[in-house]
């Protein structure tokens, strides 16, 4: 009996393989006979271009029917499917090339001669093919041609499924490798305690090349071999018309803040839906209780990261509550420590510590920073810091780590800086996260020059644009002559965040 996770969706499909999967919202219907059909021309496809099981896969494509496809290709095909954001600029692509040498790269039809570039540049041998949003491209070109049957290939639990990159403090990106078992697990976990019914419709807005939007949302639909309306974006004004044609919903902090700001989210626009579920930044206590007074739901709050898709969740049934996260999942065991890894009693601050079958395998390449991220007895330390209650509802109340989470994105100041440091005449820089009221938080960069650089705030930004994913390019830029430091030199990010909060606000 094989682990791979495509059979296990594949037990949840129903019957009736006509029945839709992915409905496009004035586009096509991809049902799930098209999807076995399909998968298993790419999967062809995969192997035609020197696919092996536990290579590579790398995609950064729109999103698109044929994109989810392609990733259950990579399932039958026993490859490492490695999701990039379209967002990504060639200098932060290069580095994933290089350091997961993927055998395949697909990308966005207009980015292929980029890719190919980049795929050479790096010197990995790999077939470059496109795959645009509406279905064209090579890939889908060659996929035409091949047989509709492919038998998937034998995996073991702990074989790899998937390598999702964040890019950590270090600066350096690591690639989260996760499991057969690891998504399956979560993906099953979820799909019971959300209460998912066989005529649930998952309305569907988030990117898919993140957990969130990839693993969570998508999985529990294939579970529950139910539908999705798959839209190619987040519109706000477009959700909510959507609404009646759904049940269950899952956004970002951001997307309840969008719909909160529309005069079509009504008490009856939302009448036909379920279940509202948030994740991936905190929801602010505000935009919960703005949601509820509106439309009479109470919003769902889980917490995770792509290091092991979910850890917690409020409950479907029963008090979910503002500011917390909730429950650890039933198969999840999660603890907090203090700095020197001793687990504190109920009802004190510290690290949250998690351990279970959705605990990634460490990272891609990476054992010594795998070994300093896992303890002895095998919890992984989130960098996260909490607090249990006395009824055992987590809250998350900061983070060890120095990170900015902007619209659901994490941002890595480190990185950010070291962008900033190479520019010609900055010496240093520092990047700190300031509250966004569409965003959560957004990047303020405090930057060092070398006396006359003729570096103005503007030229930064337009700098870094070519050299950053859009998204993780600070909102402002301010010129300074020195950084505050602390006896020790480390710079004082939260005199920063003082010193500039009046600022930032007025040009907001
Ligand atoms: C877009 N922009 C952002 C941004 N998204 N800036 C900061 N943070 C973001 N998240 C900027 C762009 O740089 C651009 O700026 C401008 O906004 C418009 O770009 P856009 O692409 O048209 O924006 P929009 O479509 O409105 O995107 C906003 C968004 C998107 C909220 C819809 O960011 C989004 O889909 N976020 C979801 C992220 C997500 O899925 N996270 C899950 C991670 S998994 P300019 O200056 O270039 O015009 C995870 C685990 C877990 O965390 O627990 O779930």
């Amino acid at each position: 009996m094989t682990d791979n996770l495509f059979e296990l969706f594949r037990r949840h499909f129903p019957a009736d393989r006509t029945r839709p999967f992915i409905e496009v919202p004035g586009g096509a219907v991809l049902s799930y006979g098209d999807l076995e059909a399909e998968s298993a021309r790419y999967a062809n496809a995969l192997v035609a271009a020197g696919i092996k099981p536990g290579e590579r896969v790398a995609v950064q494509v729109d999103k698109s029917a044929e994109a989810v496809v392609l990733y259950l290709a990579c399932l039958r095909a026993g490859a490492i499917l490695l999701p990039l954001n379209t967002a990504y600029q060639s200098d932060e692509l290069e580095y994933f090339l290089t350091d997961a040498a993927p055998g395949v790269v697909v990308c966005q039809p207009h980015r292929l001669a980029e890719l190919e570039g980049l795929a050479a540049k790096a010197g990995i041998g790999a077939c470059v093919m496109s795959l645009g949003g509406r279905g064209d491209g090579t890939l889908p070109e060659r996929a035409k041609a091949l047989a509709p049957d492919f038998t998937t290939v034998t995996r073991g639990g702990d074989d790899i499924a998937a390598i999702l990159y964040s890019s950590g403090t270090t600066g350096r990106p690591k690639g989260a490798m996760m499991s057969h078992t690891n998504l399956g697990s979560n993906a099953q976990t979820l799909h019971k305690l959300w209460g998912f019914r066989p005529d649930d419709v998952l309305l569907h807005c988030l990117p898919i090349f993140h957990t969130h939007g990839l693993f969570v949302a998508i999985n529990c639909v294939l579970l529950n071999g139910g539908k999705m309306i798959f839209c190619p974006k987040f519109d706000a004004e477009q959700a909510i018309g959507l609404f009646s044609q759904a049940s269950v919903f899952m956004g970002v902090p951001t997307f309840y803040t969008r719909f909160l700001a529309s005069p079509s989210l009504t008490p009856a626009a939302c009448a036909p839906m379920r279940l509202f579920i948030s994740g991936s930044a905190p929801l602010l206590e505000e935009t919960f209780n703005a949601f509820r007074d509106k439309t009479g739901f109470t919003i769902l709050e889980r917490y995770g990261m792509t290091e092991g898709g979910m850890f917690t969740s409020n409950p479907l049934d029963g008090d979910r509550i503002a500011g917390t996260v909730g429950f650890a999942l039933p198969d999840v065991q999660l603890r907090i420590t203090d700095e020197d890894g001793k687990v504190l009693p109920q009802g004190e601050v510290g690290i949250i510590e998690v351990k279970g079958p959705n605990i990634f395998k460490g990272y891609w390449n990476m054992p010594e920073k795998t070994k300093a991220e896992f303890t002895a007895d095998g919890f992984f330390k989130s960098g996260d810091v909490g607090v249990i209650d006395e009824r055992g509802y987590v809250s998350i109340v900061g983070r060890a780590k120095d990170l900015i989470i902007s619209g659901g994105y994490n941002v890595y100041p480190k990185e950010v800086e070291d962008a900033i440091d190479r520019l010609d005449g900055v010496v240093e820089s520092a990047v700190v996260g300031m509250p966004h009221p569409d965003f959560g938080e957004a990047g303020l960069a405090i930057i060092v020059t070398a006396g006359q650089a003729g570096l103005s705030a503007d030229g930064v930004i337009a700098a870094l644009r070519g050299r950053l994913a859009n998204y993780k390019v600070p909102k402002q830029v301010v010129l300074v002559s020195e950084l505050p430091r602390n006896a020790m030199g480390k710079v004082q990010k939260n005199v920063l965040r003082d010193s500039y909060a009046e600022m930032w606000k007025a040009n907001l």
